[in-house]
């Protein structure tokens, strides 16, 4: 059993990552604790944008000499590498932490190994369980490192009934205030929107991520239109406030925003995209917006049947559900990933 010393901290290294995100890819949101060698918290830190220092050199700057014949409780094994800054698990040593407890494995071969590397130097080394869940923000960030594209979120709004916009269309006010404040705030941790071009022409969506006011969030995702179709000249121009960027498939759009750094990003429809991007196997997380009305009749979230029949249609692992005003978010994940 982990002491409630190591639990605590592992939370908050957790918390501190959590803060990290959308701020980090191509690298990992992670966070750091360190504790004095009576077990007090004495440095916290997360990860800086890239080329910026590892969560792990942040919470040891915050700790400065009480560092010495500590604990280092990180969410991701301390790099073994010398990229864009200095191995991460030298650090440790050289700060004589004695004891490091990581959360999961560093599954790149440049930055891997780091556990290895300070077990010959004498720290004692353990790697911890992992909770799952959505307080787990590395999973997007190991997903993508794992399969070498982003990790995928496929987001869409429905009435209680299942319908993602009335008879005659109207789409936008599924859900209250409260839920669509909470994707603005989702969205400012994602690398990346992406919306189909009927979407862009349909809803001329600006797709940035704004406080209740209007005014932009300080961290915004790209913003992504899949298809081949010109949406600016048919009306889409909210899009070209900020800028866009436009791939003529889904596969074009993932393959490219992985080679170009994004780790994590949100699908948020239409029908059209949302389906491919099920049909292709990569759907790797759902958020359902359950709004509180009901229709009866309208358009359904998919342009098509995902599953022919119940019996063998694939089941998600449901990983959070929070309430929002009257409205509910449910998310889940892929089983087995
Ligand atoms: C850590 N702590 O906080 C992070 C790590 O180019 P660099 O030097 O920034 O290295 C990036 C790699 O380091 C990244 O791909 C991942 O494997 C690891 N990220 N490692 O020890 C951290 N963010
Ligand atoms: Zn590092």
């Amino acid at each position: 059993m982990l002491s409630p010393v190591i639990q605590h901290a592992l939370r908050l290294a957790m918390e501190a990552g959590a803060q990290a995100r959308g701020t980090t890819s191509p690298n990992p949101p992670v966070g750091a604790v360190i504790l004095d060698a009576a077990g007090q918290v004495v440095g916290v830190g997360h990860t800086q944008p890239p080329g910026g220092p590892h969560a792990e050199i942040m919470a040891l700057a915050d700790a400065g000499d009480k560092a010495r014949g500590g604990t280092a409780v990180v969410t991701l094994e301390p790099c073994n590498h010398t990229g864009r800054t200095g191995p991460c698990a030298q650090a440790l040593v050289a700060a004589s932490v004695s004891a490091v407890y990581y959360l999961h494995s560093d599954p790149t071969p440049q930055a891997g190994g780091g556990a290895t590397t300070l077990a010959r130097s004498g720290v004692t080394v353990r790697q911890l369980d992992a909770p799952s869940g959505p307080q787990d923000v590395l999973i997007p960030w190991l997903t993508a490192a794992s399969l070498g594209r982003p990790h995928v979120t496929l987001k869409f709004a429905q009435s209680l009934d299942g319908f993602t916009a009335a008879v005659d269309g109207t789409s936008q006010w599924i859900t209250g205030e409260r839920a669509r404040e909470y994707v603005h705030e989702d969205r400012a941790r994602r690398d990346a929107i992406l919306i189909g071009t009927g979407t862009a022409l349909a809803d001329n969506p600006s797709l940035t991520a704004r406080f209740p006011d209007g005014s932009l969030r300080e961290t915004q995702p790209r913003r992504v239109v899949v298809g081949s179709r010109d949406v600016l000249q048919h009306g889409a121009d909210n899009l070209g406030s900020l800028g866009f960027e436009q791939y003529a498939t889904p596969e074009e759009a993932l393959a490219e925003l992985y080679s170009s750094g994004a780790r994590d990003v949100l699908v948020e429809g239409g029908a059209g995209l949302a389906i491919s991007m099920l049909e292709m196997g990569c759907v790797d997380a759902v958020q359902a917006y359950l709004g509180n009305v009901i229709l009866g009749e309208g358009t359904g979230v998919l342009a098509r049947a995902a599953a022919s029949t119940l019996a063998t249609a694939p089941r998600w692992q449901r990983t959070a559900v929070m309430e929002l005003g009257d409205d509910l978010l449910v998310e889940y994940r892929k089983k087995g990933q």
